[in-house]
């Protein structure tokens, strides 16, 4: 099918990701806009041996458009995700802007691909630490019904941007010399170098943070408003991919370990790694660089009759947001 395309945020991480995904996916737009605030405007990128320089984003330039892919934070989004809609093009919106609005589906391939069909020009992309929860999560509720889950997430700094990236690299290469008075801390209000912050995105009144009501609202807007979920996010020294480790208790007494496996085996988009006796279990390093989501430490929770814990990991910037976008608009494009 011949399609325009445009991409809001192409120098960004997400966004050069987006273009490394559509790539190895084989999708080629008729014609591929990259679009980008004033300041990022006339950058050389490339696109399957292609130079394209980026443009600053142009409400003018939407009614050529067919799909708009916005990989910007929520500002931007608000700002021009509806022109698009207006000017006659389908958006894919990275940003937890519209998230939870009641007409913009919610998607994640894997678990509601048809819930895309229902919207109304915006389309949004969960949350990173949702996308990986859900889709394992998916597959134990259609099998045992999920009643409660507990997560604590150890977020990699790509999730904060390339500048907290650098801040990483450049105060651990300080501390290890000796020099922790010269290190910044710009990116997040404590250290993030050889630390844990428990601390993603904003705190709110109830005592959670703004990441931690994410997932509560997404995971259930995704699966089941029945859903229990009670998060902790927290961000790690770790440069690419979230690591989460999860208790479930479900409705059935019947799980176990063995069935969990056996159900996660063949659930799309998953790759059970879990061979103790080989050392067998993801690590973000383990999975940068890769579109699934790998799960291990498959195991009985001790204290719950049906409860089961796990240990889910999975490339941030590619599953838990370009390659979960790009699958949206692979599926919208064959339906
Ligand atoms: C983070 N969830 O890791 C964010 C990115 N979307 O901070």
């Amino acid at each position: 099918m011949s399609f325009k395309l445009g991409v809001v945020g192409a120098t960004g991480l997400v966004g050069g990701k987006i273009l490394e995904v559509l790539e190895e996916r084989n999708i080629t737009p008729q014609e591929l806009y990259l679009l980008t605030t004033k300041k990022s405007a006339g950058l050389p990128l490339y696109f399957k041996g292609t130079k394209i320089f980026t443009r600053e984003i142009d409400v003018e330039l939407f009614s050529k458009l067919d799909y708009i892919l916005f990989a910007v934070g929520g500002d931007v989004s608000e700002e021009f995700a509806p022109k698009a809609v207006q000017a006659g093009a389908t958006v894919i919106d990275n940003s937890s802007r519209f998230r939870m609005a009641p007409h913009v589906p919610l998607v994640v391939p894997e678990v509601n691909p048809e819930t895309a069909k229902e919207h109304q020009g915006i389309i949004a992309n969960p949350n990173c630490s949702t996308i990986q929860l859900v889709v394992p999560l998916k597959y134990i509720d259609d099998e045992f019904g999920v009643k409660r889950v507990i997560v604590s997430t150890y977020q990699a700094v790509s999730g904060s941007g390339k500048a907290a990236m650098k801040e990483l690299r450049k105060n651990a290469a300080l501390q290890l010399a000796g020099y922790y008075e010269d290190t910044e801390r710009k990116a997040y209000p404590k250290n993030i170098e050889f630390n844990c912050l428990p601390h993603v995105d904003d705190f709110t009144e109830s005592g959670l943070t703004k990441e931690e009501l994410k997932m509560i609202n997404e995971t259930r807007k995704i699966i089941s408003p029945n859903i229990k979920i009670s998060p902790t996010c927290v961000r790690v020294p770790v440069v690419n991919g979230h690591s989460e480790a999860v208790t479930i208790e479900t409705e059935e007494n019947n799980i176990n370990p063995e069935k969990v496996r056996e159900v996660l085996k063949t659930g799309a988009g998953i790759v059970v790694n879990d061979n103790l006796g080989e050392n067998d279990y993801p690590t973000a390093i383990d999975c940068d660089d890769s579109d699934q989501i790998y799960v291990g430490r498959i195991r009985k929770d001790p204290t719950l009759t049906n409860g089961i814990n796990l240990w889910i990991v999975a490339d941030n910037l590619r599953k838990g947001a370009a390659t979960n976008a790009v699958q949206i608009l692979e599926y919208l494009l064959q339906t």
